[in-house]
C-alpha cells in the first residue's frame, strides 16, 4: 500500500466538510439511510477484500514521523553503509513532510516539534541540502529560537553525540550494569515496558562506550548560543526529581570509576540478552528503534557488518522502508499485519460477509499460523502461565500482546473454519493466556502484567514517551469483550475487569484512550465491551457515555478528537471529523441501543457521504497512539476497517446479539 500524505485538511474530504453551518444537510433518513448504508457497506467490503494479501493477511502502512527516517540515515552514516539512492529517497520524503514555517510535526496538523525538526534537518544535511537554502534556514532559525540542540530530547542528543555534535558527558547516564539488577529490585530492566527495555538495554552499551564518529559537517547553526547545557540543577533532595537528579550525578561519577572487568562483563551480558531476543526475521520486538540501537550496540562490541546477527538485523531494518510511487522512502516504526488482519476480519464478518467466505477462512488460517506457543519475557512476571497468544507484527514471538490476542480471538470466532477444533483450541489457549495476564488491579496492560513501577518515568534518561505499560481502559475493554464472547462474562476475572472499567470512567462519561486518540477511542472500546458483558443499555455508565458522545458530535455528523487532547483538556472530544473516530463513536452508540437516534443516523450519513468512489475513506489525521502526545500513529487501515464495522453493525445489528439470536438489527 502506498502512503498518502496528501496534506489535505478536510479529514473526510470536501463532501463531508462542505456541510457546515448550524443545521447540517438533512441526511437521507429511515429506509433511505439504510439503503445508503447498505451500498456504502458493499463498496467498502469490495475495497477491503481487494487489499488482502494472497497469504491471507492485511497490512496498511504504519505512518509515524520523520525521526524514523532521520535516524535510519544517521544509523547508516554511523555504520558507513549509507548509499546515495537511500539518502536521496529519504531526503525526498523528509523534505515533503516539512511545513511552511520550516518545522516538522509529529502528527498531521500538529505543532512544530523541536527534536523531530533537529533530526530531520540533520538528515537533510546528510542528503546534501545546504544550510543557506531557504527551507533549511527557516528550520535552523526556528530550532535556535526554541533553545537549540540543548533543549531537545535525550534520544536526539544521543544521535548527535555519536558524531560529536553533542558531548556524551552532557547526557543522562544509564549504566550497562543495570542488566544485573534482580527482578525484584527497583529499576531492574523488567520494571520498564517491553519496548523501553528493548531500547534501553542496547543504549546502555552505547552510552558506556561513548563512541564518536567524524562529523561529515559542522552543526553550529543548531545551537542557540544561550544555555549550552540543560540546567542541571536542582530540585529539592527530598523530591523525586531531586532524588533522580542526584542519582544521575552518582551514575556520572560511577562512569569514571566503573571497574573495567565489571563493565565488560555487564556489556557482554547485555549483548547476550540482546542476541537471545533477536527474532527470526532479524529484528527485535518488531519495532524499529530497538533494532536500530541493537545493531549499533553490537557493532560497538566488535560484531562486524557481515556477522549473521548483524546482517539479519540490517536486512530487517531495510524491510521497514515503504517505497512510494513518487520515489520517496518512508520508514515505518513497526508493521501491523496481525492487528490489521483481525480488525479486517471482524469488519468483514460484521458487514455480512459469509463466515465461510474464502477470504475469511484464509485470514483465519493465517492467524492460526501466527499463534505464539512459547514463553517470552512476559513469563518473568507470570512464570507459571502457559503460552498462547498473538503479537502485533509478523515476527515478535518474545512478545505476544494482550490487545492483539483479544481481537484475534474475536475475529477467529466469526469465521466458519473447516477444522473448527483448531480454532477452538487456539482460542482456548489465547483466552487462558489473557486471563493469566490480568494485573493485580483487575485490568490489563498491553504487553505485561503489573508493569506499573513509578520509577522508570522519573529517570532523566527517560524524557520521551511512555516507559511503563500499566493497564488501560482500551485494552481492558477488548479483553472483557472477548471474554464475554467466550461465555465468560461471569468469570471472577471478567467481573473484576468490569468493576475496574466502571471505576475508571471520567466524570464526563468518557474513558481515556491509551492506544487510540483519545477519549473517543476509549469510550468506543469500553461501551461495546460492557454491553457484551451484560450491562443493560440503560445502565447509568452507558447513559453517561452516550450523552458525552452526543455532546461532542461535530456539525457534519462525524466525530473527531485532536491529539492535543493529550495535553490540553480544551481538545477533549474535539477536532476535525475523521472516519475512524466517527466509527468508534458509532460502535459505542450502536452497542448502547441508539440505532434509531438522530446521532447515529447523522454519523452513518456522514460516513456514507465521505466515502470515495472506490469504497475507501481518506484520513490525513493521526488517530493511533504509540505514546500519548510524544508518539502518534496513522494506521492507514483504520480508515477502512472501523467505518466498515460501524456500517455493518448499523445494517446487520450487533454481532453478539446476532449470534445468540436475541436481537436483530436492520
Ligand atoms: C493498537 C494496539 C495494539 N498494541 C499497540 C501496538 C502498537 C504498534 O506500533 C508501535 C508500537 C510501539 N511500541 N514501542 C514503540 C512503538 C512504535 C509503534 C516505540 C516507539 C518509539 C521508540 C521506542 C519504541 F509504532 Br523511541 C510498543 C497494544
Amino acid at each position: 500500500m502506498t502512503a498518502t500524505t496528501d496534506g489535505s485538511t478536510g479529514a473526510l474530504g470536501p463532501r463531508a466538510t462542505s456541510a457546515s453551518g448550524p443545521t447540517e444537510t438533512t441526511p437521507a433518513t429511515g429506509g433511505d439511510l439504510l439503503a445508503t448504508a447498505q451500498r456504502a457497506t458493499a463498496r467498502s467490503v469490495e475495497f477491503l477484500l481487494g487489499r488482502q494479501d494472497a497469504q491471507g493477511w492485511w497490512k496498511g502502512d504504519l505512518q509515524t514521523n520523520v525521526t524514523m527516517d532521520a535516524e535510519d540515515l544517521l544509523l547508516r552514516q554511523f555504520l558507513g553503509v549509507l548509499d546515495a539512492r537511500t539518502t536521496e529517497a529519504a531526503g525526498l520524503f523528509i523534505r515533503g513532510e516539512q511545513r511552511a514555517d520550516g518545522t516538522w510535526a509529529t502528527f498531521h496538523g500538529g505543532p512544530g516539534e523541536l527534536s523531530a525538526t533537529i533530526e530531520a534537518y540533520v538528515a537533510l544535511r546528510l542528503a546534501g541540502d545546504h544550510p543557506d537554502e531557504p527551507h533549511m534556514a527557516r528550520a535552523s532559525q526556528w530550532v535556535r529560537e526554541q533553545g537549540g540542540i540543548a533543549a531537545s530530547r535525550v534520544f536526539t542528543r544521543i544521535w548527535l553525540a555519536l558524531f560529536g555534535w553533542w558531548k556524551w558527558e552532557d547526557l543522562p547516564e544509564l549504566p550497562p550494569e543495570m542488566i544485573f539488577l534482580p527482578k525484584w529490585f527497583p529499576l531492574n530492566i523488567y520494571d520498564f515496558g517491553c519496548w523501553a527495555r528493548q531500547t534501553i538495554v542496547p543504549l546502555t552499551i552505547v552510552s558506556a562506550k561513548r563512541p564518536v564518529r567524524p562529523a561529515p559537517f559542522a552543526l553550529d547553526e543548531l545551537h542557540s548560543g544561550t544555555a549550552a547545557v540543560p540546567a542541571k540543577t536542582s530540585a529539592p533532595v527530598t523530591s523525586w526529581d531531586g532524588a533522580f537528579q542526584r542519582l544521575d550525578r552518582v551514575l556520572h561519577a560511577y562512569h569514571r570509576i566503573a571497574p573495567r572487568r565489571l563493565r565488560r562483563t555487564a556489556m557482554n551480558a547485555a549483548a547476550r540478552w540482546i542476541i537471545e531476543r533477536q527474532e527470526n526475521d532479524g529484528c527485535w520486538g518488531g519495532i524499529q528503534p530497538p533494532a536500530v540501537y541493537s545493531v549499533i550496540a553490537l557493532h560497538l562490541l566488535g560484531y562486524d557488518l557481515d556477522h549473521p546477527v548483524m546482517r539479519a538485523g540490517l536486512e530487517s531494518l531495510d524491510r521497514f522502508a515503504v517505497w512510494r510511487e513518487d520515489g520517496a522512502r518512508m520508514i515505518e516504526a513497526c508493521q501491523s499485519p496481525v492487528w490489521d488482519t483481525c480488525l479486517a476480519t471482524i469488519a468483514l464478518a460484521d458487514a455480512g460477509v459469509d463466515p465461510d467466505h474464502p477470504a475469511l477462512v484464509k485470514a483465519a488460517d493465517w492467524m492460526l499460523g501466527e499463534e505464539i506457543v512459547r514463553p517470552g519475557d512476559w513469563s518473568v512476571r507470570r512464570p507459571g502461565l502457559a503460552p498462547g497468544g498473538w503479537a502485533f507484527e509478523f515476527h515478535n514471538d518474545n512478545y505476544p500482546d494482550i490487545d492483539d490476542t483479544a481481537e484475534v480471538i474475536l475475529a477467529l470466532r466469526r469465521v466458519s473454519h473447516p477444522e473448527p477444533e483448531r480454532i477452538d483450541a487456539a482460542i482456548e489457549r489465547g483466552a487462558r493466556w489473557n486471563l493469566g495476564m490480568q494485573s493485580r488491579n483487575g485490568a490489563w496492560g498491553a504487553f505485561d502484567a503489573d508493569n506499573t513501577s513509578p520509577f522508570p518515568n522519573r529517570l532523566p534518561f527517560c524524557d520521551f514517551g511512555e516507559v511503563i505499560d500499566p493497564p488501560s481502559a482500551d485494552v481492558t475493554a477488548h479483553v472483557v469483550e472477548m471474554l464475554a464472547y467466550e461465555g465468560k462474562s461471569h468469570h471472577p476475572r471478567t467481573r473484576r475487569g468490569i468493576e475496574w472499567l466502571l471505576a475508571e470512567q471520567e466524570t464526563s462519561g468518557a474513558w481515556f484512550g491509551r492506544w487510540g486518540v483519545n477519549y473517543v477511542y476509549g469510550t468506543g472500546s469500553v461501551v461495546p465491551a460492557l454491553v457484551a458483558a451484560g450491562l443493560p443499555a440503560s445502565h447509568p455508565a452507558i447513559r453517561r457515555a452516550v450523552s458525552w458522545l452526543e455532546s461532542v458530535q461535530n456539525e457534519d455528523g462525524g466525530w473527531g478528537e485532536d491529539l492535543r487532547s493529550y495535553r490540553d483538556d480544551q481538545w477533549i472530544g474535539r477536532g476535525a471529523t475523521t472516519a475512524s473516530q466517527t466509527a468508534w463513536a458509532l460502535l459505542a452508540l450502536l452497542a448502547a441501543g441508539e440505532r434509531e437516534s438522530k446521532a447515529v443516523e447523522r454519523g452513518i450519513a456522514c460516513l456514507a457521504a465521505a466515502q470515495r468512489e472506490d469504497g475507501s475513506w481518506d484520513e490525513p489525521y493521526f488517530t493511533g497512539t504509540g505514546f500519548p502526545w510524544d508518539f502518534s500513529i496513522n494506521y492507514h487501515l483504520y480508515r477502512q476497517v472501523f467505518p466498515l464495522t460501524a456500517l455493518g453493525r448499523y445494517v446487520h445489528g450487533e454481532p453478539l446479539a446476532a449470534r445468540t439470536g436475541s436481537r436483530k438489527g436492520g
